[in-house]
Parts: structure tokens; sequence; C-alpha cells
């Protein structure tokens, strides 16, 4: 099939999901076009079957704010007409399938007929969407996509507790590509970070308010309060000087490190000893995916889709939203005890596997195929 993908070409889930499926789909031999503004970040490898095509959008004067959605649209029609794409799959919702609604339109004046997957990640409706700015424009972009789907059955839920859905939203859950994250930890690196084999607890996140990174250094301190550890921070965002500024405020924040934006998240991972996801929301929270891919179990809240994927007192254990208290000794029952840390790392290679992109991709192409029929 030929088939053009549309996402946010950044570290957020969203455009490492998107990018992940063109590449298992291009992996199967069908050709991807890639539209967005910059090259995807997990899109660093030549490959024969996919295409990238950067929308640009010309400055002007009279432009306060330029029209990337407009600029998008255009370039969906120009991709869609000179490639022989059988169908357009947007990943977030804004402005990627009113983007898509108008270049549908043009595209049928020409007596082509384009059709249109919408995947709906999380912020998109939990947050962004919901807002009276956008919702008029995303609940009809939406509901005239041919098919919508979502990450969880909690988002599932979400979006039509927050928007006039009028159509069935089908749930494809995040997949991680388990033989990639599965990996021996590099023993360099592991002493470099914890010369005295200290537990190396790791966060990844874009550092926005929703993930309440100052409750992972909050957590940390707790743990680090009773063992050797050391806390790796991943990537940066907005409340990175928030999180820098709590971890000042203690004696032990040598023990912290901000390593800001991380390509090689498979090469990180497999260092750990346990992952700590504290956010307010996660319509599923593929980094916990990755993590537990990697064999690292998982402490983080029970909001949203997390108890979908975290089995608690399995390969990891959840606490409410901000209760550092409860995270810490939870963490704590998992790294002081050796047996214990090591059947929650075998399970979480086993809960990983349920989410393998082996089982998660066909279900995308089964729906491809069903719309091109
Ligand atoms: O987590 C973020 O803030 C990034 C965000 C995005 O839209 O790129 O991630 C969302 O999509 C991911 C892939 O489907 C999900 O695994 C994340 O849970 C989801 N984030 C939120 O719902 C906050």
């Amino acid at each position: 099939m030929n088939i053009a993908i549309v996402c946010y070409p950044t570290f957020g889930g969203s455009g490492v999901l998107a990018t992940e499926l063109g590449k298992a789909l291009a992996d199967k031999g069908h050709q991807i076009h890639f539209i967005t503004y910059q090259q995807p970040v997990r899109l660093s490898h030549f490959h024969g079957n996919i295409f990238y095509h950067e929308v640009r959008v010309p400055t002007y004067p009279l432009f306060d704010y330029p029209p990337y959605e407009t600029a998008l649209s255009s370039m969906m029609v120009d991709v869609i007409t000179n490639n022989h794409i059988q169908l357009l799959h947007v990943h977030y919702a804004i402005p990627h399938a009113s983007a898509a609604y108008i270049a549908k339109q043009i595209l049928a004046k020409q007596g082509i007929q384009i059709p249109v997957i919408t995947t709906l990640h999380g912020t998109d409706i939990t947050l962004v969407g919901r807002d009276k700015t956008y919702r008029p424009v995303v609940t009809f972009s939406m509901n005239e996509s041919d098919i919508l789907t979502a990450v969880s059955d909690n988002l599932k839920a979400e979006t039509y507790k927050n928007f006039d859905i009028e159509k069935e939203i089908e749930v494809i859950h995040n997949f991680v590509d388990v033989t990639r994250f599965n990996k021996k930890p590099i023993d360099e690196f592991k002493k470099l970070i914890a010369p005295n084999g200290e537990k190396i607890i790791v966060h990844a996140s874009n550092f926005r308010k929703i993930k309440r990174v100052e409750d992972v250094v909050k957590t940390f301190f707790l743990i680090n309060e009773k063992i050797p550890a050391k806390l790796l921070l991943l990537g940066d965002g907005p409340e990175r000087s928030a999180a820098e500024a709590e971890a000042r405020k203690s004696p032990l924040v040598d023990n912290i490190k901000f390593l800001g934006k991380q390509e090689q998240m498979e090469d990180i991972l497999p260092v750990a000893d346990l992952f700590l996801l504290t956010s307010e929301y996660e319509s599923f929270g593929l980094a916990a995916l990755e993590a537990l891919a990697a064999e690292v179990p998982v402490i983080s809240t029970n909001a949203g889709g997390l108890p979908e994927i975290i089995i608690n007192g399995y390969c990891g254990f959840m606490s409410e939203i901000g209760d550092v208290e409860d995270m810490s000794k939870n963490a704590l029952h998992i790294l002081q005890n050796k047996e214990t840390h090591d059947l929650f790392k075998a399970n979480a290679l086993v809960q990983a596997k349920k989410f393998d992109i082996e089982n998660i991709v066909p279900k995308y192409e089964e729906l491809y195929q069903r719309l091109i029929k």
C-alpha cells in the first residue's frame, strides 16, 4: 500500500509512535510518505520505502500567525496526487484532522477519493482539544474522518465524554519493538553513572506540567534517603528549570543528572533499575512501555490509560497522583530485595511482549485494508 502519515516530528509520544509505525510498515514493503515540518526524531536512517515531505510555511509581513494548517493541507494534496497515495493516516487531531478534511475535499473535486484515519493520542483530546478555542473544529474533523482510533480504552472513553462523537472509535494500543529495547546494558555507561553499584532510576518525558516532574525528584529523594541511587532525567521542556530548582533543594542533588533530549532510548533504558512516571494524565504512557520492554519495572501514577499497561504488584506499582510517599515505598519494595527486583524485571518483559510491534502493527494494516476496499 502507499500510505501518507502526518505527525508531529518531535520527541512526544504521538510522533514517536507514528514514526515507528511508518518504519514498521515500510519494513513490510509498504511505501510510506511522512508529511511534517521537520524530519521526525526517530527517522534517522535511510529506508528505500520511506519518503519525507517537509511542510514549509513562507513568512509574510501580514502573517502574525503563519498559516501552517493551510500549508499542510496543500502539501497533503500534492503528495497524495503525485505519489499514488491510497490513504492518509493523521496522528494527533490538532490540526492534522482538520487539515486532512480540507485536503480530502480538494481531492474529491479532482475525482480522487482519499480515506482518512485519525489516531487520537491524548492531549489532543484531554487538554488542548477540549478547550473551546479548538473544540468545534476538532469535533467536526473527528466526525469527518473515515476511521477514528484511540491509543487506549481510557482515551476512547475520554473522547466520548468530552466531544459529540457520532462514530465508533477503535482502540489500538501503543506498541514497542521489544527486540530493539531488550538489550544487554552497556557496562561502561552503567559504571560511569553508578560507579559504586547505586540503583539507577530513570524518568523520560517532555517536561510538561502534566508530567509532574517535581514529583519524580521528590520520590527519588525519598528513595535515596534509604538506598544509594542515581536519577537520570531524559528530555526537556517548560518544567525543567522547576524540576532543577526542586533538585537543588536537597544535599543529595549530585545524585541527579538532567541529560536533556536523547534519541537512543534503547541504549539508555537497559541500564535502569526502575522507571518513574508521575504524570497527572497519560492516555497510554509509551515511555513506560519502552521501559518494560527493556526489563525495567515501572513506578507510576494510576492516571488515564496507565492501568492498561502496568499490572499492579507484577511489573510495577501504581499510586494516586501526587502520592510521592507511596511511590517511593513501592520503589524501595522492588529495589531492596534482589529476588523481588529480578521477578519484576522478568514480568516487565512478559508484559511488554503483549504490546509487541508484531501484535499491534497488523491491526493498523487490517484497518487500512478495510478502508481501501
Ligand atoms: O506525553 C506527551 O506529552 C506527548 C504526547 C504526544 O501527544 O505526543 O503523548 C501522548 O501520546 C502517546 C502516544 O500515543 C501516549 O503514549 C502518551 O501517553 C500521550 N500523552 C498524554 O496523554 C499526556
